[in-house]
């Protein structure tokens, strides 16, 4: 059964993590999709699903994603005990990929994945260190696009210069691996993809954003609540708090 231990076989040039959290059977026509369309690539590549999962609940995404990797080559599952929320999936996922260029995406269906295609394109052939997405049309309702106005709206406030990039928690993210190795990530929750963009910032990265069409949930309600608002803002504060202590110890 391929796991996450499997030896490198040679040379990755992609690699791409898929958030399945509690995806179950959901997340077979999306990876079967991803798949067709990576299997047109002549140079190596692989999947990561990331089907970590909290013990305790009732949940065959580990199995499910385990018989996608059975049947589909270059697929690989990691199917850990969860010890964070969607941040420490993200990490986890990004940490095991072995490519020259590394991402992420959902697994929900919400981003096309044609989008992982563009940014890869983009950062492979104008040399950026990090490729994103903005959203410009959603279709996920008014809670979740107030939500993230209200989000923006407080990372732009905090951090200044951080204007210059839009819709800071839209996927996918592709960097090369390099990137991903200076960066200093420890976010557990939604706080990653600011942590991301944040450090893009910190280290002067070279970034470039690509428009994409958000889709609807389809089955399930959000797992976004109004406190996550607060969370961020609680984190933002952090990082600010961090960031001063780090700039003061140069001086
Ligand atoms: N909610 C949640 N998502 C997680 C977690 N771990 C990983 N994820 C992944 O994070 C991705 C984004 O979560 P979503 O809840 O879809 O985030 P969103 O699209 O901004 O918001 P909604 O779709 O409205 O819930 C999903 O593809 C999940 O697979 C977790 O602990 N909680
Ligand atoms: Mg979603």
């Amino acid at each position: 059964m391929p796991t996450i231990e499997t030896p490198v076989r040679s040379a990755i040039e992609f690699s791409i993590a898929v958030l399945c959290y509690r995806a179950e059977e959901e997340i077979i026509p999306f990876v079967e999709n991803l798949h067709k369309i990576m299997s047109l690539f002549r140079f190596e590549w692989e999947l990561i699903l990331v089907a970590n999962f909290w013990q305790g609940l009732n949940d065959r995404t580990p199995e499910v994603c385990r018989e996608l990797a059975e049947r589909l080559p270059n697929v690989r599952v990691l199917a850990e005990p969860k010890e964070g929320a969607m941040g420490w999936d993200m990490r986890r996922g990004l940490s095991a990929c072995r490519g020259k260029y590394i991402g992420v995406i959902d697994g929900d269906g919400q981003f096309p994945v044609e989008a992982i295609f563009s940014c890869f394109a983009k950062i492979k052939s104008d040399d950026f260190d990090f490729v994103k997405t903005y959203r410009v049309h959603r279709q996920d309702g008014l809670y979740r696009t107030l939500i993230s106005i209200i989000y923006n709206w407080i990372f732009h406030l905090f951090f200044c210069g951080s204007d210059k990039l839009r819709d800071v928690n839209s996927k996918p993210k592709i960097m090369t691996r390099e990137t991903y190795r200076k960066m200093e990530l420890r976010s557990n929750d939604w706080f990653i993809d600011a942590e991301l963009i944040l450090n893009c910032i910190d280290l002067n990265l070279r970034v470039y954003e690509i428009p994409v069409e958000f889709h609807s949930l389809g089955g399930r309600k959000s797992f976004v609540k109004p406190g996550a608002v607060l969370e961020f803002l609680k984190h933002l504060i952090e990082y600010r708090y961090r960031r001063s202590q780090r700039a003061g110890k140069r001086i």
